[in-house]
């Protein structure tokens, strides 16, 4: 076990020998694992989040925290213990310190994932879908951590933009101001998580993996921009999420949130768990093939950034 001299950090053995030999390693969140897929599908498809990565030529460190630790590179029993019990916290960085002392639990967030891999020298990670600002935000302030913690945090983000249950045009402002370089991926059009086109356009696009390696390294040289690149990767049109069972699906979610009174950490599992069960099924489906998609991606991009 190769433990980081500047932090306390437990390595999964391949991500140890990938970090001593220098090998192309994509960080992937346990949030979307424990509170963002239903089960038992959640731990079926972390398996398949970290195959895509493996087939792509790069090393998957899913992060999360067990028994207090955070661990960077979760073997199969700890993914499966996260996937399936109980009382497993949502983390976002704000709580890691605490959750350490006590012990916990707990599933790593965006914002998480990317402050502990960026601690880990992992330079890019894999998600789905990013947090952003709520469309109650003006009242509620709700703004996802994700978003402050990628002006701050040196790495790369594979995404499928942010769902339609956030203010997407809000978000985008948000990463404008807080300086989150944002392209799009052979797209000048941010995507919508489940349709392809949020409606919002883009400054840039790139081409390909050796591209966003590019920027990497150019961000690295000029030491100006310290923050987060979000790499924001389309679902193809005929792969998308009907629109119109979306905009239903979406409203009837808003109104239940409302109904219910759910607020704060709870409005986002809400609403995915929604989505899941009145689409029946076809949202994971849809939610599981851009997860794919970004590991794949992700690791491509890993590798060129290693070459
Ligand atoms: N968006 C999704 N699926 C998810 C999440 C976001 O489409 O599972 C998870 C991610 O882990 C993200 C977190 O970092 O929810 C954001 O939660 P909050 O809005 O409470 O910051
Ligand atoms: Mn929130």
């Amino acid at each position: 076990m190769n433990e980081s001299p500047r932090f306390d950090i437990q390595y999964g053995a391949e991500v140890a020998a990938a970090r001593r030999d220098g090998r192309p390693i994509v960080a992937l969140e346990s949030t979307i694992v424990s509170h963002g897929l239903p089960r038992p599908d959640n731990l079926r498809v972390a398996r398949e989040i970290e195959s895509a990565v493996r087939g792509a030529g790069a090393v998957p460190a899913t992060i999360g925290m067990v028994g207090g630790r955070l661990v960077v590179g979760l073997d199969d029993a700890q993914l499966s213990h996260l996937a399936t019990a109980d009382g497993v916290a949502k983390l976002s960085v704000r709580d890691l310190p605490v959750a350490a002392a006590l012990g916990a639990d707990g599933a790593t967030t965006v914002a998480a994932t990317s402050a502990v891999a960026a601690a880990a020298g992992i330079g890019v990670f894999a998600t789905g879908g990013l947090g952003g600002v709520h469309r109650e935000a003006s009242q509620t302030f709700d703004e996802s951590a994700d978003l402050t913690t990628l002006a701050r945090t040196p790495i790369a983000v594979v995404c499928a933009g942010v769902k339609s249950i956030l203010d997407v045009g809000a978000t985008l402002e948000r990463l404008e101001t807080l300086g989150v370089t944002v392209v799009g991926y052979r797209t000048r059009r941010f995507p919508g998580f489940f349709i392809t086109d949020s409606g919002f356009d883009l400054d840039w696009s790139v081409e390909s993996p050796e591209q966003i390696a590019a920027a990497l390294r150019a961000r690295r040289e000029q030491g100006v921009q310290g923050g987060g690149l979000i790499v924001a990767n389309p679902l193809p049109v005929d792969e998308q999420l009907d629109p119109a069972l979306h905009d239903r699906t979406l409203a009837d979610g808003l109104a239940m949130l409302a109904r219910d009174g759910v607020t704060g950490k709870a409005v986002t599992p809400f609403l995915l768990a929604h989505f899941h069960s009145a689409t029946e099924g076809r949202s994971l489906a849809v939610n599981v093939r851009i997860i794919l998609r970004n590991a794949e991606l992700a690791g491509r991009i890993a590798v060129a950034a290693a070459a």
